[in-house]
C-alpha cells in the first residue's frame, strides 16, 4: 500500500489525481503545511527540502521499499508503475510527455504559486507583483491555450503531462483569471475535470 503524503494544493492534487489514475492501492497521510508539519523531523527524512507531495511505496523496484518527493518524480514513478498509458514506454512519445512534464512541474506550478500569493494570499497588496504575476500566468495560460487548438491533450494521449498541468489551470485559470480568453484550455479542463479519478482526487480525503 503506497503512502501519499498530502495537503490540499495544487502539487498535493497533482501527485493524488496520479495515485487515484494509477488505480494502484494508496492512503494518505496529511501532512497539514498550514500548521508546518512538513518540518518533523520523521517527515524531513521522506522529504528533505520540507516540502508536500511525497510517497512512500514499500513495494518499490525490485520488491525494496522505495520514498519519492518532487511532484515530477511521484507521476513519472506512478506513470510507469501502473502501465496504464500515463507515462509512455516508447522513447519518443516518452520525450513529448516530458516536455511537457517539465513544463507544467518547473515554469507553471512555480510561477502560477507566485501569482497565487501575490494575488490572494500576501496581507500587504502590492499592485506591480500582481499586476506582473497576472501577465506571466496569462501568457503561459496563451501557451497552453494556443497547444490545445491542435491537441486533444498536452503529449499524445492522455498523460501524467495533464495531470501536472490541471490543478494549476483549475485553481488559478479557472477560479482567479477565468478562461473566456482561452477556450481550447476550457475544453480540455473540462474533459480533465470530468475524469472519475479527478473527481475522486479533489473529494474528501
Ligand atoms: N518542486 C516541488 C514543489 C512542491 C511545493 O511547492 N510544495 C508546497 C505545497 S504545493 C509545500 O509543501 N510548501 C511547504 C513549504 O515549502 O514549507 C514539487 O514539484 O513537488
Amino acid at each position: 500500500m503506497i503512502d501519499l503524503y498530502f495537503f490540499t494544493t495544487d502539487n498535493g492534487y497533482k501527485a493524488r489525481q496520479a495515485v487515484e489514475e494509477s488505480g494502484l492501492a494508496y492512503q494518505i497521510k496529511l501532512v497539514n503545511i498550514r500548521e508546518r508539519q512538513q518540518f518533523a523531523p520523521d517527515y524531513l527524512r521522506i522529504s528533505p527540502g520540507h516540502k508536500i507531495p511525497a510517497l512512500v511505496d514499500p513495494e518499490g523496484p525490485g520488491g525494496a521499499s522505495i520514498s519519492l518527493f518532487e511532484t515530477g518524480a511521484i507521476l513519472k514513478y506512478l506513470g510507469e508503475k501502473s502501465r496504464k498509458g500515463l507515462y509512455p514506454t516508447d522513447p519518443v512519445k516518452r520525450l513529448n510527455v516530458d516536455q511537457w512534464l517539465f513544463y507544467g512541474s518547473a515554469s507553471f506550478t512555480t510561477l502560477a504559486q507566485q501569482f497565487g500569493f501575490f494575488y490572494q494570499r500576501n496581507p500587504e497588496k502590492v499592485p506591480s507583483a500582481i499586476k506582473h504575476y497576472t501577465e506571466v500566468l496569462r501568457d503561459m495560460l496563451g501557451t497552453l491555450d494556443r497547444h490545445l487548438a491542435s491537441h486533444e491533450y498536452f503529449a499524445g494521449d492522455f498523460s501524467v503531462a495533464d495531470i501536472s498541468m490541471y490543478p494549476d489551470t483549475h485553481l488559478h485559470g479557472v477560479n482567479d483569471i477565468g478562461l473566456a480568453d482561452y477556450p481550447n484550455l476550457r475544453r480540455w479542463h473540462d474533459a480533465i475535470e470530468a475524469r472519475p479519478a479527478t473527481r475522486r482526487a479533489w473529494g474528501p480525503h
